[in-house]
């Protein structure tokens, strides 16, 4: 296979496209390794270029960040942090570290910055350890004159690990739209805490505050904890402030879905955790647009607990995502990246009341960030039975939980939708009506299938085969006047896979 001979060769004397013979030689270079593997990545980007990316959580990162992170720098191991690493010959990998800091600092205004968490996943852990180690490990050993953990007696430190392990956090529950890693039982954060919930307020779907106020009064834990990833209206961080200190307990914010939102100033004043937060964690690949990826902001308090995350909890960073992050956090500066954060909540605005005139149950009536919560039980049908039916049509979305869901995580009521990755492609107001439309057709002609025994599925269901011919060349519609990198010709390797 000789895949970018073959392109050199075909596009002799044009002008030539850099992301084009980048993108090229990195599938020649794949293929010739292993031909099956390249098919899968162009493959990928077809499956993404024809289908609407309407996952809440996904987005298209630049093709500069993509390639900041494809290449050699994924070789070097870097445990420790700039200027205190356990390898040598980190001094690159020093400074991209650096570069990624002080975007982060001057792109959210934090006094600390951490880049190293892989995922959103591990940056809660390093924020839960660094609370932890801050708040309880530190005094235990300050009473006890040391500053050593193997210098203590086994009775000194079988205290520490059970005060560490007996702390209570209270964070907002997976069926109103918090995360897993906030103290599900299935979650490994659930076996490190004595975990507590508050749970949105059953008439309006929203955060009750006098309730949240009893909730931590009752409960008084160490961290109180705000962030979800189902949730679509802006919080008060101010006030969080307030209930946080009236118990004393550290104020932690997730903020992984809207960090973009407050990237870019589409969240400020007291929608914007970082003023008012001893911690937040976020991931770099949703709402701001990164490589995957997570991040921990926070006070000078807790930096020092935070960038010993190795040896606590984290191995090596990766070198190649640290760099990434320094360009997608550049990119986040600028102008064009405040108008699309601004257009990402105006077009899930827009999408949210198009699906409400479309007949369709929005939790909440509407929507304040980037995502639309569909209630999609008055349908009869189930989240998974929706997410699959759309799916078929050219619309990939995820299922989600209802606050008090009666059909569990696995099937549920509901379905996520966000505007961040169409948004990205450029598409506004008529296209958000337009794909509201396909959307409600499509569900309103979905109807669960019985089972064996009679019973009504919840996993499968008839769809209109003309409903569904027309649903997708309505899609592709769109899609063809918003192309995915464009510079990207995936025709080209027609012929090779
Ligand atoms: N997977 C991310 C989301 O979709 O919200 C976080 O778990």
């Amino acid at each position: 296979m000789e895949i970018l001979k073959d392109y050199l060769a075909e596009t002799q004397g044009q002008e030539l496209n850099a992301e084009m013979l980048t993108f090229t030689a990195n599938i020649d270079a794949v293929a010739k390794k292993n031909p099956q593997v390249a098919k899968k990545i162009v493959k990928e980007l077809d499956d993404q270029r024809s289908n609407l990316k309407l996952i809440a959580s996904e987005n298209f990162c630049s093709l500069a960040v993509q390639s900041a992170m494809g290449n050699l720098l994924t070789d070097k191991y870097a445990e420790g942090y700039p200027g205190n690493r356990f390898y040598a010959g980190c001094d690159n990998v020093d400074d991209l570290e650096n570069m990624a800091i002080e975007e982060a600092k001057k792109l959210f205004g934090c006094e600390h910055a951490f880049v190293q968490p892989h995922s959103g996943a591990d940056a809660n852990l390093v924020a839960f350890w660094a609370i932890l180690r801050k708040k309880i490990q530190a005094p235990i050993m300050e009473k006890l004159k040391q500053t050593n953990l193997l210098a203590l007696s086994k009775e000194e430190w079988d205290y520490i690990r059970m005060q560490m392990g007996n702390q209570k956090m209270l964070g907002m529950d997976l069926f109103s739209g918090g995360h897993l890693t906030h103290g599900y039982r299935y979650n490994a954060s659930a076996q490190m805490f004595d975990s507590y919930f508050y749970n949105v307020s059953k008439e309006t779907g929203r955060l009750d505050y006098d309730e949240l106020r009893k909730r931590l009064h009752e409960i008084r834990p160490l961290i109180f904890l705000i962030g979800f990833s189902a949730y679509t209206r802006n919080v008060d961080f101010a006030v969080m402030r307030q209930l946080a200190d009236e118990v004393g307990a550290v104020l932690m914010v997730d903020m992984a879905h809207f960090a973009g939102l407050v990237a870019g100033g589409a969240m400020t004043d007291n929608a914007n955790p970082i003023p008012f937060a001893d911690i937040v964690t976020t991931t770099t690949h949703k709402t701001l647009r990164g490589p995957r990826g997570g991040m921990v902001l926070c006070t000078m308090e807790y930096a020092e607990y935070v960038d010993k995350a190795c040896p606590h909890i984290m191995g090596g960073p990766l070198p190649h995502i640290m760099a990434a992050k320094a360009i997608a956090f550049e990119e986040a500066r600028s102008p064009e990246f405040k108008t699309y954060a601004e257009n990402i909540v105006e077009n899930a605005r827009n999408l949210g009341i198009a699906l409400v005139e479309g007949g369709l149950d929005i939790l909440t009536g509407g929507t304040d960030n980037h995502m639309v919560i569909i209630n999609v039980e008055s349908l009869g049908l189930t989240g998974r039975q929706a997410e699959n039916a759309l799916r078929e049509c050219g619309m990939t979305l995820n299922r989600n939980t209802v606050p008090f869901d009666k059909n569990g995580p696995w099937y549920t009521s509901g379905l996520r939708l966000g505007t961040p990755a169409m948004t990205t492609l450029g598409m506004g107001k008529a296209e958000m009506v337009e794909i509201a439309d396909i959307m409600a057709t499509v569900l309103k002609n979905t109807r669960p299938t019985k089972t064996k025994k009679g019973d009504i599925s919840k996993a499968n269901y008839k769809l209109d085969e003309n409903i569904k011919e027309a649903s997708i060349k309505r899609v592709r519609a769109i899609l063809d006047r918003f192309p995915l990198y464009p510079e990207i010709d995936t025709d080209f390797f027609k012929k090779y896979f």
